[in-house]
């Protein structure tokens, strides 16, 4: 079944309603169309609405629907309502986490009679469950950013910025295939390493760094995730502690990933691990978060999610600790929930590596 055929049923969409779509994530999911624009929905259409730029993109890259560009006389919105008054839609689904207000009110008067209402994030909860060639594009990111990461381990010298290593480790990822990074390259080294989310700046890293690098490979539309804290000559009692402690935490709830699993209490093996060391106050994260066509998606692990793991569904898990002033360690895996228990997709070692 297609994708959006799925999405109806899932909806138990009848002949009188229509969905919009404007998140680009769910406009490639549904229909692998990249450009800008909407879909519109119903039972008999299946339809992309944009503007000149994208009239012939559209068309090459999703077969199965019809396109339709905006003019003078037709915005984005009285096309959508013509599209939807066509099919006799009473209603209209659309994402209210993602459209302004302004666009929403925008798009009420042009459907006049038609009622917009919450899509609820149909959309969302289908991409949780991973299919076959979604798992495929992944296990492709993640094995990118593994072999990057070996090469990265090799041309990292003291005396190097982190914005060197950065450039360095995004251009290997285009190298080997990947259309690009999943988001802004991590490199944190020393005690910027404290920075959970560091921006790499012009320090230079040394012999006794430990150096954080997250980052991933995005291939084919869908994003790897993965982090791994090395170290540049022999790192300090300290630093060593703390890797030793969120490599157990990373490792045992990795190991306790199974279909299921209720997030939080994913998430509270780490946080009991890592705060019977005494080091609870310095990690202040969520365990790992759901990943696929955008970088972060429900579910998530942290104190308060309750929901359910299930097959197909892809989790990172990463702890840290950040030690302001000293620095930072932050272990991260991209796995995905098997029948059975789960498997990691990223395939370079967790144990210290020291350079
Ligand atoms: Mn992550």
């Amino acid at each position: 079944m297609s994708r959006v055929a799925r999405l109806l049923d899932r909806m138990s969409l009848g002949d009188n309603a229509g969905v919009l779509i404007h998140k680009p994530s769910n406009i490639f999911y549904f229909s692998g169309y990249t450009g800008e624009g909407l879909l519109v929905l119903t039972r008999s259409t299946k339809a992309i609405v944009t503007d000149f730029r994208y009239v012939e993109q559209a068309q090459q890259q999703a077969p199965g629907f019809s396109v339709h560009s905006i003019s003078n006389d037709l915005s984005h919105a009285q096309i959508a309502a013509n599209l939807l008054k066509d099919d006799g839609a009473a209603r209209a689904f659309y994402e209210d986490d993602y459209l302004t207000v302004r666009d929403a009110r925008k798009y009420q008067e042009a459907l006049g009679k038609i009622a917009l209402a919450s899509l609820e994030n149909h959309p969302e909860w289908l991409r949780r469950t991973k299919d076959e060639s979604e798992l495929k594009n992944m296990e492709e990111a993640c094995r990118i950013s593994s072999v990057a990461f070996d090469y990265i381990c090799g041309v990292i010298k003291p005396g190097m910025t982190e914005i060197e290593i950065r450039r360095l480790l995004d251009n290997r990822l285009m190298d080997l295939g990947a259309s690009g990074s999943s988001f802004s390259t991590i490199v944190a080294s020393g005690p910027n390493g404290s920075l959970p989310h560091a921006i790499p700046g012009n320090r230079k890293v040394q012999a006794g760094d430990m150096i954080t690098m997250d980052y991933g490979a995005l291939f084919n539309g869908y994003c790897a995730d993965m982090t791994r804290t090395i170290s540049l000559g022999k790192p300090s009692d300290k630093m060593l502690e703390i890797y030793n402690i969120v490599l157990e935490a990373q490792m045992a709830c990795q190991d306790a990933l199974a279909p299921g699993k209720v997030c939080r209490d994913v998430d509270a093996i780490s946080r009991k691990i890592i705060g019977d060391a005494g080091y609870g106050e310095y990690f202040g994260h969520g365990l790992g978060h759901s990943v696929g066509i955008d970088i972060h998606e429900e579910p998530r692990f942290n104190t308060k999610c309750t929901d359910v793991l299930e097959p197909g569904y892809v989790m990172t898990v990463e702890p840290g600790i950040y030690l302001p002033g000293i620095g930072g360690v932050r272990i991260e895996n991209t796995c995905v929930i098997t029948q059975t228990g789960a498997r990691s997709l990223v395939t370079v070692p967790r144990e210290l590596i020291v350079i």
